[in-house]
């Protein structure tokens, strides 16, 4: 696996860079659609492929453990042809869903012991299950198991956590040492900066991740609450010390804003699954800002749904037909949504690398934050 840093932006920390794996080239800024469970939510892979066209998706090792289980991914040769996806996935640890999801769980040093949001059955992971976990499932990028802390967060907790992060970012690389992968093509692994809100926390953070020398490094605990500017500020602290020729992901980020904000600032790749989730709620993101399709206004709006829009379903359907499949709570409508929404995201950062390329990201930027901060 290679990254090539191509072109710095001069007024903010932008970068444009390509990232080459066995499954093909990831050119960065790049947005990863969520498939939690080996779908992206709503779309299928060929809409996905051909109309969205990201280079990678993120899947999930708590959700893909859980089901299928890993005996079936490892029967189909990994997700990848599992779901029929040939292009990069990348895979989180469960250092986050098991936070999120499972209402009973313990932390200790070995490991998280946690019950099944599905079936209510006990689980144990630790940093070396995890690691075989993600060789079983097969991504392409494999994330450090981590504890992400929540928000806000005790200064002593914070610290604790994220000590007990880094000597599980130890156990991964050993385990990852000790083991192949499973499908014949590299696994690289991104540990994950922790620290929560505090700066001399994240700093610390921040030089032990780089010092391990792994590929790619990714910045975690942030976008849990709090406020943009605090997540702006912590995102700031790290990448001054993050290596500048390695890719860097936040994890979980975030609003099309706050994707532009944290790329001036030198993050190279990002998830959330707020385009499809919202999407389902009815939610559009636009470059002119937000729609909420549920709205009477729509009604009798036969205009296309976003005449810019990057995907067929943006100029195929009107507003007033995607409102009344909301109306109507059709499946479609939130088809069609999911489809406009991660379109745009793709739309978005490939904007951005652009521009960066083209020397002109700021104005461009800060233009677009504007514009896109409204609700229409
Ligand atoms: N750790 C992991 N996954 C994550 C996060 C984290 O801190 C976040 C934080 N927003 C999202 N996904 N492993």
């Amino acid at each position: 696996m290679q990254f090539d840093l191509e072109k710095k932006c001069e007024g903010t920390k932008a970068r444009a860079g390509k990232i080459t794996t066995d499954h093909g080239v990831i050119e960065t800024p790049i947005f990863m659609p969520v498939g939690t469970v080996g779908t992206v939510k709503g779309v299928h892979q060929r809409e996905l492929k051909e109309e969205i066209n990201p280079d990678i998706i993120l899947g999930n090792t708590y959700h893909l453990y859980l089901r299928p289980q890993i005996d079936i991914l490892e029967k189909a040769g990994g997700l990848h042809k599992f779901m029929n996806w040939d292009r990069n996935i990348l895979t989180d640890s469960g250092g986050y869903q098991v936070y999120s999801l499972s209402d009973n769980r313990k932390i200790k040093e070995e490991g998280v012991r946690f019950k099944s949001h599905i079936d209510g059955s006990y689980h144990f992971f630790t940093p070396e299950n995890v690691m075989d976990i993600q060789r079983s499932i097969g991504a392409d990028i494999i994330m450090a198991f981590d504890e992400c802390t929540p928000y806000p967060c005790d200064y002593n907790y914070a610290k604790r956590s994220m000590h007990m992060t880094h000597r599980w970012l130890d156990r991964c690389i050993k385990r990852l040492a000790e083991t192949d992968p499973k499908y014949g093509y590299e696994q690289e692994l991104f540990p994950i900066v922790q620290g929560s809100t505090y700066k001399d926390l994240r700093k610390q953070s921040a030089e032990y991740i780089a010092n391990a020398g792994a590929f790619g490094n990714a910045i975690g605990g942030l976008s849990v609450g709090e406020p943009a500017e605090e997540m702006y500020a912590m995102t700031e602290v790290v990448t001054e010390i993050l290596p500048e020729e390695k890719p860097r992901y936040l994890m979980g980020v975030g609003t099309p804003i706050n994707i532009l904000e944290n790329i001036a600032l030198g993050v190279d790749m990002f998830d959330c699954v707020m385009p499809t989730r919202n999407a389902r709620n009815g939610m559009l993101f636009t470059a002119h800002g937000t729609i909420n399709i549920k709205n009477k206004k729509w009604e009798d709006d036969f205009s296309p749904i976003d005449e810019m829009g990057i995907t067929f379903v943006d100029t195929y359907y009107t507003k007033a037909y995607l409102r009344h499949l909301f109306a109507a709570n059709e499946f479609l409508g939130k088809q069609i949504a999911s489809i406009h929404n991660l379109g745009f995201y793709l739309w978005l950062v490939r904007e951005a690398r652009k521009h960066i390329l083209a020397g002109d990201f700021a104005t461009w930027k800060n233009q677009m934050v504007q514009q896109m901060n409204k609700r229409l």
